[in-house]
């Protein structure tokens, strides 16, 4: 955010922004998938998101444009809101107006200037860094009693009721409640938080495969309905419940598939919760087993790599010396890969991958420079507002 888009603002609206907000997005140390079935993820927020700019209006209409989309305006009346057939970023902004005037009354109308500095469409989580910056934005114009848990809720609601995607509340959650230099474990059932750290000698990069992610959603929503039909099977109402003895035993009363996409769920589960305890103890052995090990059953039980992402991870880890591993991040079928990498390695491994993964796939990766930062509930909006 700088001036430019400070006077955008007051350009579309002839008046100042009376309250900027922000929101990161986020990558996923491990847990994939594992939110919609209760259970634990391991996410950190970063240091690239959406700003979301806000005033007042003295009626009932909400005006939004959104930067990144070509400055399209899009407008709405509190009293009908609609989902909208040609815009559909801009059901995020109805849908997170439907959804919290659920919890409060006192919303009126307001103009919004929406503008992001996180890459689309690489899975980093645009669309949930979107509605939490959105929502943040309207807790401090209105001054509303909302605390971060209540906004990821009133955030995975608008994907879930409004605009259709039937997303876990993982990135919603780590967008509010990131917090500098801590990854997030959270139990998505009770959404119980706990904080963790990266050991100091291992660097976080991230590498974009610069593969469009497709298939993204129908796949998403039938891995989902994969979930829960071995659930029922198993007799739980979540995987969150089944042990690897149970899956194991019961194995008769799944498909092949139900039996390797809830193997996938289990596992993951148990891998979170080691991986917590491998940084508190700082066992890199144990890490880097771990988060390779999440990679495989990413790829061989829940199949939501692509031949492209596995590449990337290969070339990673084969020029990892014996510390430090890489897996996808993510829902899968393109985006990110990231890798947790001895310090000293980082400037090699970049080089490698830059090398080596066009000469295979003909596309050059991209590799952030991300830093680990507060989620939008823990951060000082004055220090935006400073930073124009
Ligand atoms: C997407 C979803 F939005 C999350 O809720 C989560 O399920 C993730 O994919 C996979 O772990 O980002």
């Amino acid at each position: 955010m700088n001036k430019t888009t400070y006077s955008a603002f007051a350009k579309h609206f002839s008046h100042l922004p009376q309250v900027t907000a922000f929101a990161p997005g986020r990558v996923n140390l491990i847990g994939e998938h594992t939110d919609y079935n209760q259970g634990f993820v391991f996410p950190v927020a970063l240091n690239k998101g959406t700003y979301v700019q806000l005033s007042l209006r003295d009626d009932m209409q909400v005006i939004a444009i959104a930067k990144d989309m070509d400055n399209q305006k899009n407008r709405f009346y509190l009293n009908d809101i609609q989902f909208d057939n040609d815009m559909p970023w801009a059901n995020y902004v109805r849908g997170v107006f439907k959804l919290i005037n659920q919890h409060t009354q006192r919303i009126s109308g307001v103009n919004i200037y929406i503008y992001g500095d996180q890459p689309q469409g690489a899975g980093l989580s645009s669309s949930a860094s979107m509605t939490v910056a959105l929502i943040k934005g309207l807790v401090d114009l209105f001054g509303l009693e909302m605390d971060g848990k209540e906004a990821a809720k009133i955030a995975q609601a608008t994907e879930n009721k409004f605009v259709g995607c039937a997303c876990g509340i993982m990135d919603h959650l780590i967008s509010a409640l990131g917090k500098k230099n801590k990854a997030l474990k959270l139990d998505c059932r009770n959404l119980s938080v706990e904080y963790g750290k990266i050991p100091d000698s291992l660097e976080l990069m991230v590498f974009n495969s610069n593969v469009k992610r497709s298939l993204v959603s129908s796949e998403y929503n039938i891995r989902r309905e994969q979930c829960e039909s071995a659930a029922l099977k198993l007799n739980t109402s979540s995987l969150r419940d089944v042990t690897i003895e149970m899956l194991e035993s019961k194995q008769d009363a799944l498909t092949d598939v139900e039996f390797r996409r809830a193997r996938h769920i289990v596992s993951e589960n148990i891998r979170v919760e080691k991986l917590y305890l491998a940084f508190r103890d700082n066992n890199l052995a144990e890490i880097s087993q771990l988060i390779r090990a999440s990679h495989v059953s990413m790829r061989d039980d829940f199949e939501i790599t692509i031949p492209e992402i596995d590449t990337l991870v290969e070339i990673i880890n084969d020029a990892l010396p014996i510390v430090g591993g890489a897996r996808m991040t993510g829902g899968g079928f393109g985006g990110c890969v990231i890798a947790l990498v001895p310090k000293s390695e980082v400037a090699r491994v970049a080089k490698v991958v830059t090398k080596k993964y066009p000469q295979i796939v003909n596309i050059q990766p991209t590799i952030y420079n991300f830093t680990v930062e507060n989620g939008a509930f823990n951060f000082n909006n004055h220090k935006v507002q400073e930073a124009l």
